[in-house]
């Protein structure tokens, strides 16, 4: 019997126990799940259909690729048991978070060529393996920024089936900024036809989702494991707003259309009712068409903003996001006005201390993590990134990697850690090209950071796992950035 030499993974699972033989996908092998994990099993036949062209029926009587409930109780909600033998492949999991993470796992048993989208040969040949994996942490986020720059639909599920391979299980939108305003919101539909109508860089169109295309975007994203959390920016980044009504102003004048990339102008009305009206109204719609339990209300660089009025907004808005059964989370600077402790600061400066993140967690608290200097995924890799900022440093991917976020932040460790999100800012980012060569490889960086024991953390180990990816990314088309720092293939 051969030896298949086990295939580098990412995230690395918390146990793998090699076994003797290999399996083989045969033209005739068959689909079996539960109910609960009908969905999981659906995407890893699709994947697999693209390449062999085998037929690979899904349903609930016989498959030698079988799908079923009541892992062993470590594995929890989004862990799975994967056992690999020369006759069957069996995936337990608790729930489908875990069936799709298991399903993430499975695709890289398998040659990078299973990740073609057109016919390949095969052999479809897998090593015997048993798998034991749950994550370190529970919330694993990329977020795109769709206000700098427009996104397609068609472009935002090529991304949410990039990192959906990764195991990540937010996508957070950033849906509103001073450049536009990209979410239908029928009772204020002005914020759309206006406020949607222009981008950085000036180029004019119908730059915004329908209510209809942004609730396809988040069932397309939870039938890969993945929750939506949409952002409406404020009290700051409110420019597209107020270009759109004139009463969001104190003034009561519609400000100009905003192309540039500056930060920290804008700030909604605070001392007006109109105003609370527009956000209660918009937090109820958005509210509506979200699923899952998170609410993102920005409150990032509100410079323009007085301290006290910050703070009159946000305790306004807050018990809204509750009143509409909503978790809000927020950009770290708004947590000193929360007494929620179920509210999330997520933390994105390039300090290691910052008094009020620290007071949060000590008040019971979580904390998302996105350290600019770590895990921005728009900071230029080196000084040749053509695209990209600077303003926090230079990221390239070990520096995304070789951080611990349990201890990253002073008084904020492992257990305060809600987990990690990596934010993909697009003042400087116009398409899907643009979007990977800035996402790969550090998402995948960060994803390895969020998911693997934290006793697995080694560059020097995880940096040719990484490099193995190239040949998937390859296959898929994905446009990565080829690190000089990763011994690439
Ligand atoms: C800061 S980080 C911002 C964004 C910019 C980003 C560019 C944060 C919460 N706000 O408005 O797009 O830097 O890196």
């Amino acid at each position: 019997m051969t030896e298949n030499p086990l295939p580098h993974l990412v995230p690395h699972p918390v146990k793998v126990t090699p076994a003797q033989g290999t399996h083989t996908l045969a033209p005739d092998t068959t689909v079996q799940a539960t109910a609960a994990a009908r969905e999981p099993a659906e995407r890893l036949a699709e994947v697999l259909r693209r390449s062999t062209r085998f037929a690979l029926p899904v349903d609930d009587a016989t498959g030698r690729i079988l799908f079923t409930d009541g892992a062993a109780e470590e594995q929890g909600t989004e862990g799975y048991q994967l056992d690999v033998t020369p006759d069957q492949i069996t995936i337990k999991a608790n729930s489908p978070a875990g069936h799709f993470n298991a399903v993430a796992t499975l695709r890289q048993l398998f040659d990078p060529e299973i990740e073609a989208r057109s016919q390949r040969q095969g052999p479809w040949q897998i090593p015997a393996v048993s798998i034991r994996d749950h994550p370190r942490y529970h919330h694993r986020g990329a977020m795109l920024d769709v206000a700098r720059h427009f996104f397609t639909p068609a472009e935002v599920k090529r991304y949410i089936d990039q990192i959906a391979a990764y195991k990540i299980n937010y996508l957070h939108l950033h849906l509103t900024d001073d450049q536009g305003w990209r979410l239908e919101i029928k009772s204020w539909p002005d914020l759309t036809r206006t406020g949607g109508s222009t981008e950085v860089g000036g180029r004019t169109g119908d730059l915004h989702y329908t209510q209809a295309e942004y609730e396809d975007l988040v069932e397309y994203a939870a039938n890969r494991g993945i929750t939506v959390i949409p952002e409406i920016d404020m009290p700051g980044h409110t420019n597209a707003a107020q270009a759109s009504y004139p009463e969001l102003n104190d003034d009561d004048k519609a400000k100009p259309h905003y192309t540039g990339t500056d930060v920290g102008f804008s700030s909604l009305a605070i001392h007006k009712d109109v105003t609370y009206a527009f956000v209660e109204d918009v937090i109820r719609e958005v509210a509506a068409m979200t699923p899952g339990p998170y609410l993102h209300i920005g409150g990032d660089e509100a410079l323009s903003t007085p301290e006290e009025d910050y703070a009159t907004f946000m305790t306004r808005v807050l018990p809204l996001v509750r009143k509409y059964g909503k978790t809000a989370i927020g950009w770290h600077e708004f947590i000193k006005t929360s007494d929620d402790p179920a509210t999330i600061p997520q933390f994105w400066a390039t300090t290691t201390t910052d008094d009020n993140v620290a007071a949060a967690a000590q008040r019971g608290h979580k904390v998302l993590m996105s350290p600019a200097n770590h895990v921005y995924l728009d900071i230029k890799y080196d000084d040749t990134t053509p695209l990209g900022l600077t303003w926090a440093g230079l990221v390239d991917v070990r520096d995304t990697y070789d951080w611990n976020p349990g201890a990253h932040l002073e008084g904020v460790s492992e257990e305060h850690v809600h987990g990690i999100e990596a934010p993909l800012w697009t003042e400087t980012v116009t398409t899907s090209a643009d979007v990977e060569h800035m996402a790969f490889p550090r998402l995948a960086a960060a994803a390895e950071l969020a998911w693997a024991p934290a006793e697995v953390h080694d560059w020097e180990a995880f940096a040719p796992r990484l490099a193995a990816q190239a040949e998937r990314w390859r296959v898929q088309g994905v446009n990565f950035h080829p690190s000089p720092q990763v011994p690439w293939p």
